[in-house]
């Protein structure tokens, strides 16, 4: 027996029938959520559902009193084995790839300050349209995906491109939940980051840039004032942005 399992379900079954009272719920609506339920499940969207309306609840709960940089949510677009490219190196992507150039620096250390050297940093992102390769048609598989590890001073560098600004498909199951909550389905423009120290915990968690319109309504709800930088005109190359002072605290 998992204790876990039947606590939570317990907890679940008095929580359930207080909703039922509360909202006067009958059999129609029971239904009405099974069905709604069948085609989340059907169209592949359990995952994304999810990550966007309760894994940020999750998190918060988890690391509340965890110290260093801000976790957020993982997301459903993770892939495992993201090609290795050199620290310096650019990201997979395509020859013509749309979006601004963009030189991501940062890095990485211990909470009180000391470089954490060798550190594997796994980034993915969305391209200039907001999409992600390996879940939208049409993108070449490891697109915009990488990992590389921090040089001896726990710094890193890669090339990309500024993603764009992600929205739900607004056709399936989780279109129609936000349809009903009357809410829009954009997530503000964001890199993804995973840090494995060759000692200590993983960090998760992502990059969002100043001035974006959807910062303080993501849809998932993952923007935290902390991981908010600015993007600035890149010294060295004749064009394209860049923000190097980020500082991964692990
Ligand atoms: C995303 O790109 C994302 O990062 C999350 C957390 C949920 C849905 C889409
Ligand atoms: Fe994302």
């Amino acid at each position: 027996m998992n204790q876990k399992v039947v606590d939570v379900y317990n907890g679940m079954v008095v929580k359930f029938k207080e909703l039922i009272r509360e909202h006067e719920l009958d059999h129609n609506d029971y239904h009405a959520l099974v069905n709604w339920l069948d085609e989340l499940g059907k169209a592949g969207e359990i995952p994304l559902f999810m990550d966007v309306f309760f894994e940020t609840h999750a998190l918060q709960e988890m690391y509340k009193n965890v110290e260093g940089t801000e976790p957020t949510i993982l997301g459903p677009f993770y892939l495992e084995n993201a090609k290795e490219i050199p620290n310096k190196g650019a990201m997979p992507m395509r020859e013509d790839e749309k979006g601004d150039v963009f030189f991501f620096s940062g890095t990485v250390t211990d909470v009180e300050g000391n470089p954490l050297a060798n550190t594997k940093v796994d980034i993915w992102q969305a391209d200039a349209n907001g999409e992600y390769s390996g879940f939208a048609e049409g993108i070449p598989a490891d697109n915009l995906r990488a990992v590389l590890f921090t040089d001896e001073n726990g710094k890193f560098e890669v090339q990309t491109i500024v993603p764009g600004d992600y929205s739900i498909p607004t056709g399936g199951p989780t279109g129609k939940f936000l349809n009903w909550i009357d809410s829009h389905p954009f997530r503000p423009a964001h890199l993804h980051l995973l840090f494995k120290p060759q000692n200590g915990d993983n960090l998760i968690s992502q990059v969002f840039f100043e001035g974006n319109q959807y910062l303080d309504n993501d849809v998932a709800n993952g923007v935290r004032g902390t991981l908010i930088t600015k993007l600035e005109k890149h010294d060295g190359a004749e064009k394209g942005l860049a923000m190097d002072y980020y500082t991964a605290h692990l």
